[in-house]
C-alpha cells in the first residue's frame, strides 16, 4: 500500500479534480506482478492500468490488489473498475480509504463482497485521507481547497520597516513553495502584493506543470505591464475585479484572443463587500475556472481577509530567522476575540526546510 500511495502521488498536478489513486497487484507468492496510477485527468483510472501492466495473466489467480481508493462502481469517462477486478481470478482487494463521491460511496466494495472477492478497507488509511485531501474536502463541502502560505520574521513581519522586501526565506523553502505550485491548480495573490513585488507565480525552481494564477483586483486597475498579465504563459491569469464588466471581458477565449483590449486573461466579476471583492464568492466560483484547490501567497489584507472570512482550510508559516523590527505584519485585524475557536490550528506540525522553521496545520 505504501508503493500505491507513493504511485498515486505521481499524478499531482494532473488529475485534479479528481483524486491520486495508485494500485499495486501482487501474486499468491507476494510477489509484485503489476502497478499503475492515475495520470491524467480523464485517462484510465489507477486499476486499470495496473491491471494493464501485468504481464502473466495467469499469474493474477489468488492475488491481491492494493488500492489506495476504493475502486469506482459509475460509469464515468470509464468503465466501473470494481467490475474489471470482479472479473479477475484475484483472491483480495485491499483498500485504504473508501470513496468520498456520493456516486461510489461504499458501492464499490460492494460490488466486490457480492462477486465474492475478500475486500480489506483501512490500511495506511490516515496516509490516503491526507494525500487527497483536497478531493475529500471537494466532494464533502463542495467548494475549493484553500492553503494558505506565509513566510515572515521572527517577530511576524512581511516586509522591512520602510516596506520593501526584508527577509528571504531558504531555498529550499522557495523550491518547496514551487512544488506546491505545480500541485495546486490555481495559485493566488492579492493586488498590493502583485503591484508592490510584482510575482510570477510561476514554477521555476523544480520541474512541473504550471498553475493558474489568480490576482484579486477589487478596482480592476493593475497595470498589464505586470509579469502576471504580461509574460507569455499558456495559462492566462484570472483578474479578480468587483468593477462591472467592459465590453469583451465577458467574450469567450476565442472571441477575447481576437477582441482589440491587450489583456487577454480571464476575469471573474464578483460582487463588492466592503469597497473589496466578495471573497466567498471568489472562493466559491473558482471553479467554473477550472480551479479546485488553491495556494494562497499573500499579501497581509488578502490572508487576513481569507482568514476572518473561514475561507482558509490549511496553513503553512515559513519562520525566517531573521527579525525585521517593523514593517508589514503578515496578517493583521482579526478580530481574534471573535475568532479565537476558528483561528486555532488543528493537527500542527513543525519541521525544517534549510535555515527555515516550517509550521502546518488546518483550520
Ligand atoms: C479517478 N482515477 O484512479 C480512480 C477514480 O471522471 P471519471 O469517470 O474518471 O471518474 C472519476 C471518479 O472515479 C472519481 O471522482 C472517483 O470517485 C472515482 N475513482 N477516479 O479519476 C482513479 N480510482
Ligand atoms: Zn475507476
Amino acid at each position: 500500500m505504501r508503493t500505491a500511495l507513493e504511485l498515486a502521488a505521481k499524478g499531482k498536478g494532473y488529475v485534479s479534480p479528481n483524486p491520486l489513486v495508485g494500485c499495486v497487484i501482487v501474486n499468491e507468492l507476494g510477489v509484485v506482478i503489476g502497478s499503475g496510477w492515475h495520470e491524467r485527468y480523464g485517462g484510465p483510472h489507477a486499476e486499470i492500468n495496473a491491471i494493464e501492466s501485468v504481464r502473466n495473466r495467469e499469474e493474477l489467480v489468488n492475488a491481491t490488489v492494493y488500492i489506495t481508493l476504493e475502486p469506482c462502481s459509475h460509469f464515468g469517462k470509464t468503465p466501473p473498475c470494481a467490475d474489471a477486478l470482479a472479473a479477475l481470478p484475484i483472491k483480495r482487494v485491499v483498500v485504504a480509504m473508501t470513496d468520498p463521491n456520493p456516486v461510489v460511496n461504499g458501492k464499490g466494495i460492494q460490488l466486490l463482497i457480492e462477486a465474492g472477492t475478500q475486500v480489506e478497507v483501512g490500511l495506511l488509511e490516515d496516509e490516503a485521507k491526507r494525500l487527497n485531501e483536497s478531493f475529500i474536502h471537494n466532494k464533502r463541502f463542495g467548494k475549493p481547497w484553500v492553503f494558505l502560505k506565509i513566510a515572515q520574521s521572527i517577530d511576524g513581519y512581511i516586509t522591512a520597516p520602510d516596506g520593501e522586501p526584508g527577509i528571504f526565506s531558504d531555498k529550499e523553502s522557495q523550491k518547496l513553495v514551487h512544488a506546491w505550485r505545480s500541485e495546486f491548480d490555481g495559485v493566488m495573490v492579492g493586488g498590493s502584493t502583485a503591484l508592490h513585488d510584482n510575482p510570477r507565480l510561476t514554477v521555476r525552481l523544480v520541474e512541473g506543470r504550471q498553475p493558474k494564477r489568480i490576482v484579486i483586483d477589487g478596482p480592476g486597475e493593475l497595470p498589464e505591464v505586470l509579469h502576471l498579465f504580461s509574460d507569455q504563459f499558456e495559462n492566462k491569469t484570472i483578474r479578480v475585479t468587483h468593477q462591472k464588466p467592459k465590453y469583451g471581458q465577458e467574450l469567450d477565449p476565442m472571441l477575447q484572443l481576437l477582441s482589440t483590449g491587450s489583456y487577454r486573461g480571464q476575469t471573474m466579476h464578483v460582487k463588492e463587500k466592503g469597497n473589496h471583492c466578495d471573497l466567498k464568492e471568489v472562493i466559491k466560483r473558482l471553479p467554473e475556472f477550472g480551479v479546485h484547490s488553491v495556494l494562497v501567497e499573500g499579501g497581509q489584507s488578502l490572508s487576513s481577509a481569507l482568514l476572518r472570512e473561514g475561507l482558509v482550510d490549511k496553513m503553512a508559516i515559513f519562520i525566517v530567522p531573521f527579525l525585521l523590527g517593523g514593517g508589514t505584519r503578515s496578517v493583521i485585524g482579526l478580530g481574534i476575540e471573535r475568532l479565537k475557536e476558528r483561528l486555532t490550528l488543528r493537527n500542527v506540525e513543525w519541521q525544517n526546510v534549510g535555515k527555515d522553521m516550517l509550521m502546518t496545520g488546518y483550520l
